[in-house]
């Protein structure tokens, strides 16, 4: 997928299933509940590992390659995952704090125009990396010591979903770690691409 695409598909997700059937808490023993939970937790703390192993070596330069002229560089990659953990993990925290609330994204122009309007082509990333990097562990901080934090919800507004979609933390925990995932492995494919 190219960096522009990425939540297009997502809005896909969130009209139907964005929590699966099987992860409600009725159809699973409190054990499977706990595994899970502890399973997805070490797979969001562990992204940003995998972010700065990805950027690795790279130099100023580097971060301005992309696969093809038409596709993010690495640069804007970097800054449009972060973000949006950044803006996920406001949703997460809502959840947590004021279970049941709405989390209003009507305002969202869309990637290209956010990106464009924040220089995602032109910044440093290391202030974001390492927002990341905070983020991840505050938020892991919040779902270990607060009871059922999985189960809380937010309301989730967005263009996609005007009249509402209800998401719990558990789904939103593992979309965050989805989508950084997916844009690690894009990092590595424009690495593959110049041999880096
Ligand atoms: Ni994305």
């Amino acid at each position: 997928m190219t960096g522009s695409g990425c939540h297009s598909e997502r809005s896909e997700e969130s009209k139907g299933h964005i929590v699966p059937e099987n992860m409600l808490p009725s159809q699973m023993g409190v054990h499977r509940v706990g595994t899970l939970a502890e399973e997805s937790l070490d797979r969001y703390v562990s992204g940003p590992d995998k972010l700065e192993a990805a950027l690795a070596g790279l130099s100023e330069s580097d971060l301005d390659l992309s696969r093809t002229s038409g596709e993010w560089t690495i640069r804007q990659i970097v800054h449009h995952l972060v973000d949006g953990d950044d803006m996920w993990s406001q949703a997460i925290k809502m959840a947590l704090g004021a279970s049941g609330c709405t989390f209003d994204l009507s305002w969202y122009p869309g990637n290209d125009s956010w990106a464009s309007e924040l220089g995602y082509a032109g910044r440093p990333v290391e202030p974001v990396v390492t927002l990341f990097r905070a983020h991840r562990s505050c938020i892991a901080q919040l779902l270990e010591r607060i009871p059922d934090s999985w189960q809380h919800y937010v309301v989730l507004v967005a263009p996609w979903v005007p009249h509402g979609q209800q998401m719990r933390v558990d789904a939103l925990v593992n979309l965050l770690t989805e989508h950084g995932t997916e844009h690690v492995e894009e990092i590595q494919r424009v690495r593959e691409q110049h041999g880096l």
